[in-house]
């Protein structure tokens, strides 16, 4: 990992090349109405695991390619599958806070074609699982909180386990990669979701 000594306080290293910029996406507002501007052309949805099972967090994306799930396995889509026409393009906005966030952790060139966008109301949540679904691993994922938070895990090389707990904030951006790519992670539900609370994740990808 390489970063520079004015970074120390802002970049935490959670778990072996696992990186928390705490606060590091300040302008939550605009993201926000990013984020309704996407869901606006592609509507929140849940897709269905491929044995059947509906995922708890709604779903959308936007970016060249999208990621899916349904009884034909999880892959990435040009296209979003409920309208037939391409998912909404990403706004700068995104690009340029991935690209900050990831440059922020030694990675110089990180140019995501997807940014998936995840919605956690009520019970919602994600079981442990690693990103395996796109081409080039050598590129991190950058992963984004807003809204309400969670409490995030982080398994790394096996599924089970002990886990480094993280609470992740409003605000708050997650990169991890190198050795740590296909590391395995989960996320609990939206703290104060019984009273309505509700956490968005911006999850961005060089997929293809
Ligand atoms: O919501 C999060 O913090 C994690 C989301 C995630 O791991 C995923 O979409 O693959
Ligand atoms: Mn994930």
């Amino acid at each position: 990992m390489s970063r520079s000594g004015s970074d120390i306080d802002l970049a935490t290293e959670v778990a072996p090349e696992v990186v928390l910029l705490r606060g590091f996406a300040a302008t939550t507002a605009e993201y926000a109405a990013a984020v309704d501007a996407v869901a606006a052309a592609a509507p929140f949805r849940h897709l269905q695991t491929p044995a059947g099972r509906p995922m708890s967090a709604a779903m959308t994306n936007c970016g060249t390619l999208g990621w899916h799930s349904d009884a034909k396995g999880y892959r990435y889509e040009r296209n979003d599958p409920l309208s037939g026409r391409p998912w909404p393009s990403m706004p700068l906005i995104f690009l340029d806070l991935a690209q900050r966030a990831a440059y922020k952790v030694g990675y110089r060139d990180f140019l995501p074609d997807a940014c998936l966008i995840n919605r956690y109301a009520g019970k919602a949540k994600m079981g442990a699982h690693r990103d395996a679904d796109e081409r080039d691993f050598s590129q991190p994922i950058v992963s984004v909180t807003l809204g309400a938070s969670a409490t995030f895990l982080w398994y790394g090389p096996l599924r089970s386990g002990p886990a480094v707990k993280i609470r992740l904030e409003p605000s708050d951006v997650l990169v991890w990669g190198r050795t740590a790519r296909r590391g395995y992670h989960a996320v609990g539900q939206a703290e104060g979701a019984a009273a309505g609370a509700v956490r968005f994740n911006l999850t961005f990808r060089k997929a293809g």
